[in-house]
């Protein structure tokens, strides 16, 4: 292969682009007037506050020219992703050079005025963010939290064959664990049926403030390093422009060659090993091309670059010059006609229509997003005859569901599961009938559904899964995350950048059309860890999920498995959410028919009359509400104890599916309005609530409501360890008995009694204590208790 693949004149005509985008990315960073510097510079024309990165940006526009080039001379489909996408100027600057910028915002032109606006807007109030954003067209991945580059990446291009992802990754993004994870993701990716990642390592040596750790190990060390996670290195590393380029597009011919060679060998000889990817390692200077020194201090090269280089610049006419220098040495004359206008000779270097990488349709994957075909969820109720009559376990029915969603969606190629090695311990385990686990690394006899071609993906790092759930999702596909509800919080942060993506999508960037909602399902949650205990135990992540923008987050507690049918099948018809689900999958009592469960969900909210005692007969004297499977078992067990303790107690028994019903209508939409809410919780009655996480959320989120002050919480208060499904509760006060002392305590007519139910009440919780002490599990009254509808008059 040549050394030279550029001509002088490719050669002079790339530099003379990146030039170009290396000039807009600065202006954006420093200028507001004079965009063309037609006039000396002055302080006015220079922004009063400097903010943004230059020391990745020469970096990423050299790499976007480059890749230009390669997708027009392969005519290939490539979608790029900054991993530093603080480093905004630069994709903004070249999605402006291709002229998709002005398509998707015509205020922002393609001529001078549009140039200023392009500088002005840049980290501007009213404008832009300094990174990588919703608002950068073709882009699919937040710049800001660094990590998730490559997990996106890999997930943007499973089950899309002809879709390449450039994938840049920060030096210093690389030490994070998300991203040191996400080089496996190649033992996940099937070349027959995936398109391809070209991993590129932008070693320019530092990070904020420090050198990076793969810059300061030997070269072998490196090359060992990926050898071993599975690539194919390839080395760019230089700081003499002409070089590097004739260097770049050599190593991108070969990159994409090999590409193309291993989707060959995979879809039309048969081959099925997984291949060594190419990546390519770019060791160049932070900050090229920028000022070498400032005050005396080495600058380019260093991380000195990092940010603005130099600042002060209204107040030093030092640093007025000294930008004005820098600008000019890109001699934005022989690059833009004097009204601001890219050459057309330049112009030419931009692939066309939405080849271009800010116009790449998978960047906007709504517009790509086909409705699932969904099998009707009601054929796979559970028979539940009368409340309480049968036990089942939750999820395997919704997993029978979610199997045949698999199954009529098999040729769309375009629902997939995730999680971090839990799906067949999460009872999800059924949808092996229909397919298998993906795995393209070795396999032996004895794995147990492990393919190339399976559609559920499990490794175990939540991070990869939920990096990979995003991006499949954010380019127009379907899915849904299973996990422990305890360690879903790993990705907490990862959570956070989805959701704030998705909240100004919705509100503010009408042209990005909505992508189906990212659904997770948290099970082996707090109050069944028989197993593993304490560390096992967490349900604050429904603290944390709430308290994002209400019109992109919802919450839901299925008491059983025919709601959480009724739950699944809603939120994969979702769009632009993000839905958390919460149920266990231990055998448990089922309460609603599969009619009563979809009227239920559909409300969120609903009064279960079947269990109360108070209908058509006045105002209940308290009212029971829970929230969660286990709560629902313990406040039907406490109603059953009250029905024989205090028969003539009116109690009110109501379930919430749908926690947001919970908050005011003006906080979320889909909360109840006042009025039905005082008519529910009455506005003077005591409310015993017993809640599957952390109780004071349910205060969070009722503080409002006219009785909230006779509202009473139990739920989880971080006690736990090794013990019986019932002490669990016990241990935090949510048991049926604590919660019938609860009702007693707060029910004033039944002062009189409160002495000897309390007295019950206290008898039956040493007698568990000593039970379980004795005997290494519950007393057969807890065992064995059952709902019996004949107890409970207003029941059926
Ligand atoms: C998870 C996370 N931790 C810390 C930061 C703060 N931060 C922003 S940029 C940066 C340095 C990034 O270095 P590198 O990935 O090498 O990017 P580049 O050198 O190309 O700017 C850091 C630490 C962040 N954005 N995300
Ligand atoms: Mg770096």
């Amino acid at each position: 292969m040549s050394t030279t693949p550029l001509s002088p004149t490719e050669l002079e005509l790339m530099n003379a682009y990146w030039r170009a985008a290396n000039y807009l990315s600065v202006g954006q960073i420093y200028l507001m007037d004079n965009p063309m510097l037609k006039q000396p510079l002055l302080p006015e024309h220079v922004k009063p506050r400097l903010l943004g990165h230059w020391g990745t940006t020469p970096g990423l526009n050299f790499i976007y020219v480059h890749l230009n080039r390669i997708i027009r001379a392969r005519d290939l489909d490539i979608l790029y992703i900054a991993g530093p996408g603080h480093g905004g100027p630069a994709i903004v600057a070249n999605v402006w050079l291709e002229g998709t910028y002005s398509e998707y915002y015509p205020d922002v032109s393609f001529d001078e005025a549009g140039m200023k606006r392009l500088f002005r807007q840049f980290s501007f109030p009213g404008g832009i963010p300094s990174h990588v954003a919703p608002e950068t067209p073709g882009s699919i991945h937040e710049g800001g939290e660094l990590g998730y580059s490559l997990s996106h990446a890999f997930g943007a291009v499973f089950d899309n064959p002809d879709l390449i992802t450039a994938c840049v990754i920060g030096d210093g993004e690389s030490e994070t664990g998300p991203l040191a994870t996400a080089w496996h993701s190649n033992k996940f990716l099937n070349p027959k049926r995936d398109g391809a990642v070209l991993p590129i390592l932008h070693l320019n040596g530092y990070k904020i403030a420090n050198p990076t750790v793969l810059a300061r190990i030997s070269h072998e060390e490196l090359e060992s390093l990926m050898t071993g996670y599975g690539y194919r290195p390839y080395f760019v590393e230089g700081d003499d422009p002409e070089t590097m380029h004739q260097l770049m597009a050599e190593t991108f011919d070969r990159c994409f060659d090999e590409i193309a060679g291993i989707q060959r060998r995979a879809r039309e000889e048969g081959v099925t090993e997984r291949p060594m990817w190419p990546m390519i390692v770019l060791r160049s200077l932070k900050g090229w091309t920028g000022p070498k020194e400032v005050d005396g201090k080495k600058t380019e090269g260093t991380w000195r670059s990092h940010q603005v280089p130099f600042s002060e610049v209204r107040q030093n006419p030092g640093h007025l010059k000294l930008l004005e220098t820098w600008m000019r040495s890109y001699r934005a004359e022989e690059l833009f006609t004097p009204d601001g206008v890219l050459l057309p000779e330049l112009q030419a270097l931009a692939p066309k229509g939405n080849k271009r990488m800010g116009d790449n349709p998978h960047a906007n994957g709504g517009l790509l997003l086909k409705e699932l075909r969904m099998p009707d969820f009601r054929d796979y109720a559970v028979e539940v005859p009368s409340p309480g009559s049968v036990e089942a376990e939750a999820p395997k029915p919704m997993a029978r569901f979610l199997r045949d969603v698999m199954k009529l969606n098999e040729k769309s190629c375009n629902f997939r599961v995730f999680g971090p090695d839990e799906t067949a311990s999460n009872r999800l385990g059924v949808l092996f009938e229909e397919t298998e686990r993906t795995w393209m690394a070795e396999r032996i006899p004895g794995d147990d559904h492990l393919s190339p071609d399976g559609r559920v993906m499990e490794i175990l790092s939540e991070h990869t899964c939920q990096g990979w759930l995003e991006g499949y999702l954010l380019t127009g596909r379907h899915g849904f995350f299973s996990c422990y509800e305890a360690f879903i919080h790993i990705i907490d942060s990862m959570f956070n950048q989805h959701a704030k993506w998705l909240k100004v999508t919705d509100s503010e960037i009408p042209w990005r059309r909505p992508i189906a909602s990212l659904n997770y399902f948290l099970t082996s949650h707090v109050w069944r860890q028989d197993h593993n205990g304490f560390s096992h135990q967490d349900p604050g992540f429904i603290d944390h999920v709430v308290n994002k923008k209400a019109d992109v987050i919802r919450v839901y507690l299925p008491p059983d498995a025919n709601t959480l049918l009724s739950v699944a099948d809603h939120c994969l018809r979702s769009r632009n959410y993000i839905n958390v689900i919460v149920a266990g999958k231990q055998p448990e009592w089922q309460w609603l028919d599969m009619e009563s469960a979809v009227r239920h969900c559909s409300s969120g909210i609903g009064i279960w009359e079947w269990a109360s005692s108070d209908a058509g007969d006045g105002e209940p004297d308290v009212v029971m509400a829970c929230a969660g499977d286990v709560p629902t078992l313990e406040t039907l067990a406490a109603v059953d104890i009250l029905r024989r303790q205090v028969p003539d107690l009116k109690v009110r028994v109501i379930n919430v599916v749908d926690l947001m019903t919970l908050q005011p209508k003006e906080e979320h939409p889909h909360g109840l309005d006042d009025r039905d809410f005082d008519d529910m919780f009455t506005t003077d009655k005591p409310i015993i609530f017993a809640y599957h996480g952390y109780p004071w959320l349910i205060h969070r989120l009722t503080y409002r409501r006219t009785n909230h002050g006779n509202l009473h919480v139990r739920g989880y208060k971080e006690e736990g360890t090794t013990t019986t499904p019932f002490d669990m509760v016990v241990m935090n006060d949510l048991d049926r008995f604590h919660l019938v002392a609860d009702v007693v305590n707060r029910v004033p007519r039944l002062r009189h009694k409160a002495a000897y139910v309390k007295q019950y009440v206290r008898d039956r919780l040493i007698d568990h204590r000593e039970y379980i002490r004795q005997y290494g599990e519950d007393m057969p009254e807890i065992r064995d208790w059952r709902w019996q509808p004949g107890n409970s008059p207003g029941g059926k």
